[in-house]
């Protein structure tokens, strides 16, 4: 779930200006006698540089792990984007790097940091919290299926992100990106810009480039809304297509997993590592494919996917006046505006604004908050009982709700417990059958009566909005968003602090992106299209945030040279 958190945008003309790159020269570091070499920033260094670099013996993954674990460590105190680093990671590179020594490339992956957000566990030394100190010390069986997957693929699982604590399922008096065990995150856009949630840490992580890469989670926007505010390209997966075995949910009907990464291609080189059926979630015989037979989502990377698709905007879900200038999201519309233009110069048909009629009944019923607080207490439940190790023994949503109340930390005197007290209620008075009752209405309204009608009247490849208004029809069926970089809040924009009155859902300089929505398990034509837009765009690149780190791999690779040539530590 989210709150409501910031968007922004600058023109799109704007966008384009000097891809800026800082630059090593292995050369100029201590004379070592290495040939000369370009590296772009890890700011903007895509897995294909990475692998690229590696193969050719630039740098090893033990090298990309400390310039990592350095980048995180110089903005942490500020920005709170990384909660453990895994104490595992620097010997799992040494043994990626001596298996690439010997011909063995594990997989598109091999050798690659990815950071993981605090709600999907793994079986190693880190803990997987949600953020809650009733979690810490807590242990799994084994790893969720997909940080199996991948270490599978060869992905060094680096660390572990903040979130807004239990996704964002606790309090009704929060900001996004706070939890109890790690503090509050923030965006590197602007000072204390809201970083937007839940998967607020991954959000901020990938678009810094303290890994290459991370998975977040998403019920209801905490991939695409984090991505949306954090400059980045976010997939949020069909329900079903990515497991959640071992992942703390909210909610089986809408939970998805999904790679918040700067680029599509990167994404869809994470989501390729992460997909597939798994009996231990059974939401995943839904996937259409037969196991050998998953879609190429890089492959579908191709700057000609918008010739001739055909893509609806459904503007009564843009349900704020963006035309009246005194409402702070206003520079999402000439933003949006021009992307559609970008759209139909590259080829498309837009079928614009198109009505779905289902939205007034979905907007003025609370369908989709019976749902996710029908399967809250059940789904955590679940999660609890597959623990090994429990140290709180903590079973059940009272039993978390008491064990939260009684520990300071959890601080519920700033931080309320609201949505589990709705949660509690909503238990009480609904049966199985009401709940489904909702489920069944949000599948007709948004779905019959929404998307899936509309892409079908039109014969309709996607859908596109503003990402701000686009996570809630495919939250509610379980269906795929993709967010692309759009733009960013202008100089003067009007300031908006988020509710909770800590932080800027909106100010100069903070990003937006666009969403393009599809049916089930279309993610593979979602891909295609957002890559041709972001190829077109690149807006990325002219979307700069305020604080970045300075550890480059050729500084780490500098003090490795003199270490190994016995000069002793030290830096440059
Ligand atoms: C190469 O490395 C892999 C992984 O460490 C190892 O399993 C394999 O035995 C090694 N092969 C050779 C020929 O050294
Ligand atoms: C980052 O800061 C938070 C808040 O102080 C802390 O909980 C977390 O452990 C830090 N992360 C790292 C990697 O040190
Ligand atoms: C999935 O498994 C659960 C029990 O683990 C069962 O209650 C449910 O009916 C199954 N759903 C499907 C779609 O098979
Ligand atoms: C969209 O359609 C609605 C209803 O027909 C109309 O009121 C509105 O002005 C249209 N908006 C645009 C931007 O075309
Ligand atoms: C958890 O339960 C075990 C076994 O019943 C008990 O020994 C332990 O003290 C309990 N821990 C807490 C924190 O309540
Ligand atoms: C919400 O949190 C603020 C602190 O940010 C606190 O002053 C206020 O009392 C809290 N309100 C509720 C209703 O818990
Ligand atoms: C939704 O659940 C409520 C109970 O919380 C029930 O009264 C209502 O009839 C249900 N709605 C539908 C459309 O089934
Ligand atoms: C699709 O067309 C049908 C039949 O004309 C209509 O009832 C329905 O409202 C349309 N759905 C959407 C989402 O436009
Ligand atoms: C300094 C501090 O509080 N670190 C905590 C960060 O969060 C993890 C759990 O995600 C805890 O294990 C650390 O103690």
């Amino acid at each position: 779930m989210r709150l409501l958190h910031s968007l922004c945008l600058l023109p799109l003309a704007a966008a384009f200006g000097l891809y800026e790159q800082s630059v090593f020269s292995p050369k100029s570091l201590s004379g070592s006698s290495v040939s000369d070499v370009q590296f772009p920033s890890l700011l903007d260094a895509d897995l294909e540089d990475l692998a690229a670099g590696l193969e050719k013996g630039l740098f090893t993954s033990v090298d990309l792990v400390n310039a990592y674990t350095q980048r995180i460590l110089e903005v942490n105190a500020t920005l709170k984007a990384v909660t453990q680093i895994n104490p595992d990671a620097l010997s799992i590179a040494s043994d990626l790097d001596a298996a690439r020594k010997n011909g063995t490339i594990t997989g598109p992956l091999h050798g690659i940091p990815i950071l993981l957000k605090d709600n999907i566990a793994t079986a190693d030394k880190m803990d997987n919290t949600a953020g809650s100190y009733a979690l810490v010390g807590a242990k799994v069986p084994e790893d969720s299926t997909v940080a199996a997957k991948l270490r599978k693929a060869g992905a060094i699982i680096l660390g572990k992100t903040n979130l807004s604590q239990w996704a964002n399922y606790r309090s009704m008096n929060s900001s996004s990106g706070w939890s109890a065990t790690a503090g509050q995150t923030e965006g590197a856009y602007y000072p204390q810009q809201d970083p937007s949630g839940s998967s607020s840490g991954s959000g901020v992580a990938s678009s810094l480039g303290l890994a290459l890469a991370s998975l977040g989670t998403e019920t209801d926007g905490s991939i695409i809304s984090p991505s949306d505010a954090n400059n980045l390209v976010g997939i949020k997966p069909s329900v079903g297509l990515t497991s959640r075995h071992l992942v703390i949910p909210i909610s089986e009907h809408q939970d998805s997993v999904g790679p918040m990464a700067r680029s599509v291609k990167d994404a869809a080189y994470l989501l390729s590592a992460i997909v597939g059926q798994d009996p231990n979630d059974n939401y995943t015989s839904a996937i259409p494919f037969p196991a050998d037979q998953t879609p190429d989502y890089v492959g579908a990377c191709n700057y000609f996917a918008l010739r001739g698709a055909r893509i609806g905007v459904p503007r009564n879900l843009i349900d704020l006046d963006l035309s009246d200038d005194s409402q702070p999201y206003a520079p999402l519309l000439p933003a949006f505006e021009a992307a559609l233009d970008v759209l139909r110069s590259a080829g498309a048909a837009v079928i614009d604004n198109i009505t779905l009629p289902g939205y007034d009944t979905i907007s003025k019923n609370n369908f989709e908050s019976i749902v996710l607080n029908s399967d809250f207490p059940q789904n955590l439940a679940a999660y609890f009982s597959e623990l090994t190790v429990n140290p709180n023994n903590i079973s059940s949503l009272k039993d978390l709700d008491e064990y939260t109340h009684s520990d300071p930390r959890e601080d519920v005197e700033n931080h309320d417990t609201g949505v589990w007290d709705r949660a509690f209620e909503v238990t009480a008075t609904t049966s199985p059958a009401e709940a489904w009752g909702n489920y069944t209405a949000n599948q007709y309204y948004a779905g019959e009566l929404g998307l899936f009608g509309a892409i079908k009247n039109y014969s309709l490849d996607a859908m596109v909005l503003p990402t701000l208004f686009a996570s809630s029809f495919p939250a509610v069926l379980g269906a795929p968003v993709i967010t692309v970089p759009m733009g960013q809040y202008p100089e003067d924009a009007k300031k908006l602090r988020n509710r909770y009155g800590n932080q800027w859902l909106v100010a100069p300089g903070i990003p937006f992106g666009m969403s393009f929505m599809g049916e089930r398990f279309s993610e593979e034509k979602l891909v295609g299209l957002a890559y041709a837009f972001e190829q077109r765009t690149m807006v990325r690149q002219k979307v700069r945030p305020y604080l970045r780190p300075r550890t480059e791999v050729g500084d780490v690779l500098g003090r490795r040279w003199r270490e190994e040539a016995g000069m002793g530590k030290g830096g440059l």
